[in-house]
Order: C-alpha cells, then structure tokens, then sequence
C-alpha cells in the first residue's frame, strides 16, 4: 500500500504521476519532491518557489526542508537565485556533511551542485508587491482560504506552503517548501525549513508536516510534537488535535492565523487537521486522488461569503 499527502488544493495536478513513481520498491522522496518541485515552477502559487510574494523590500527569498529520518534531512534557508529549493535542501541531506546550508552558502552550494541560477521574482508577484509598498498601511492580511480550485481565496498576507508526504513499502519521506510569509522582514525565517518544526519524519513512528503561520509552530517544534504524539500511541488524528490544542493555549493566535497540520503512521494510516475552516490537503491511494476537507477544525467559523 503506498500514499501521497500534500497540503493546499494547488499540489493536486502532479499527483496522479507522483503516485505512479510509488510503486513498491520505489524510493517514497521521489514521489514528494516530484510534487514540490512542479508547485514550485508554478508562477501562480503565490506562497512557494517562483511566483512566491517577496519581503517588506521587494527581495524573494524560499526555505525548504526535506527529511526521511532524525538522521537523514537536509535544509537550505534563505535562497535567493535559485527556484528549486526543495532540491537544494536534498543536495544538502546527500552531497554535504551539514543539515542546514543558509544564505549565499545555499545558493552557492545549490548552483555548484547543478541546480541553475534563476529570476525568483515572477511579475505579478513584483507587481503585487508594488502595490503592498505604496499602500502598506492596508489590512495586513486574511488567512488562506481553499476553495477547492487549485487556487487560494485570499486577501493580501495570507500565506501557504506546500508540504508533501510519502509513503510506501520503504518507508516515509516528507518535503516542505516555501517563500514564507508575504511582506516579511528581510531575513525573517520561518518553521518550513526547521526540521521538527515545519515537518518531522521518524521511520517508526510516523510524519507530519505543517503549513501556517510559522511563528506559531517554531515554538511548539509541532512537527515533532506531532510524531512524538504518535509515538507514545497517539493515532494521527488525536496526535494533531493535541499539538492544535497546544498551540492554541500557548501562542498568541490572532483571526488571520491558520495552521493545516498532515500525519501519517509507517502503516499508512493518515489524517489531517486545521485550526480554522479553509485548510484543503490532497490525499492519493488505492482509491485515487481527492481534495479533502480534514474532518478535524479546531476552532469553528462560518464559511466567509467571498470564499464560495
Ligand atoms: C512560514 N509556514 O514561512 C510558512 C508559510 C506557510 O502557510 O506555510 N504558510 O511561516
């Protein structure tokens, strides 16, 4: 049995043929950076790779993590030429001797490494950061609404990654990559690229991986928290709940935060869980691919009008 899970209805084209590099015997990354690495050439995902909206100054910068084992992960943080920063952070887990490459060290090391040196910022993103600049007195932001569409409704500063998890007879695997939050202090980094943070993969107890308002998840070290959880019984479900409940008491969450959290167990047995409505992940198995609502919310709000 194999499953793929990503996170934001946006992953879903790639997933028919990611599933199908699945197969048993297959390595389960390939299949999670196959779906990461086409978000991130998509120039209409605002929130990863190329496309994604730039800091306060106009200047794009990506973070990504990729993991199989508390042994075996590599992260690069704070690229600014290339596009690929899922496969950077790979070539940090298998061509370095390090587990986190930041800054022009990471871009150096990626473009060493074959991965070409490309323009971050797409057009529409300048453009719209154009606009922030000379009115950035406006509402600073709504949470990311999924309607199911491919696309997010959103108002200006909501923010959403793409976090991807793998599963077959070998094993786990998890990718999360992003330009992080819209209109960000220069060098502000956030959970994607911290390993137990944005995403945590264990081999015998499971993975889980968070898309959201990083500054609420840092501090939790949620993607661990999640499979720790799982470790000491917990089944995914109730494992999210808990770290959902915890952040809640413990953070400062404010209207426009979400958190979408995704887990599933070596065996194959997922769930999925957010803080407020509007959170969508993509399931493939047996059964095919769906977009899905996660039956766990935390906090329950009307649907607002403009998301429909
Ligand atoms: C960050 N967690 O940089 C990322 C962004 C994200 O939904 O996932 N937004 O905080």
């Amino acid at each position: 049995m194999s499953l793929l899970l990503s996170t934001w209805s946006f992953s879903r084209p790639e997933h028919e043929s990611a599933f199908a590099s699945l197969a048993p015997g297959a390595d389960p990354l390939d299949a999670a950076m196959h779906i990461a690495n086409a978000v991130e050439a998509d120039p209409d995902v605002d929130s990863v790779g190329y496309g994604g909206l730039p800091d306060a100054n106009g200047g794009i910068s990506l973070d990504a993590l990729v993991m199989r084992s508390p042994a075996e992960h590599g992260s690069a943080i704070a690229l600014t030429k290339v596009r690929q920063a899922a496969a950077a952070a790979r070539l940090v887990m298998e061509k370095s001797p390090h587990r986190i490459i930041a800054g022009p060290g990471a871009d150096d090391f990626a473009m060493q490494n074959g991965i070409p040196e490309e323009d971050l910022l797409a057009p529409a993103a300048r453009e719209r950061w154009e606009a922030w600049r000379h009115n950035p007195t406006q509402e600073p932001g709504k949470r990311p609404w999924d309607a199911g569409l491919g696309r997010l409704y959103r108002t200006e500063g909501g923010h959403d990654t793409v976090c991807v998890l793998a599963q077959n007879n070998q094993g786990l695997a998890g990718v999360c990559t992003t330009s992080g939050m819209p209109w960000k202090t220069p060098g502000r980094v956030g959970d994607s690229p911290i390993p137990g943070a944005g995403l945590y993969v264990h081999p015998r107890y499971g993975a889980a991986t968070i898309t959201g308002t990083g500054e609420l998840v840092i501090g939790n070290c949620a993607s661990f928290s999640v499979v720790e959880s799982m470790r000491q019984g917990a089944d995914p479900s109730r494992a999210i709940a808990h770290l959902l409940e915890l952040v809640l008491a413990e953070q400062p969450v404010k209207e426009e935060d979400q958190l979408g959290v995704i887990a599933v167990t070596p065996e194959g047995h997922w769930a999925a869980g957010s803080l407020r409505p509007g959170f969508k992940y993509v399931v493939t198995d047996s059964e095919g691919t769906r977009v899905e609502v996660p039956e766990l919310v935390i906090i329950d709000e009307p649907v607002p009008e403009t998301a429909s």
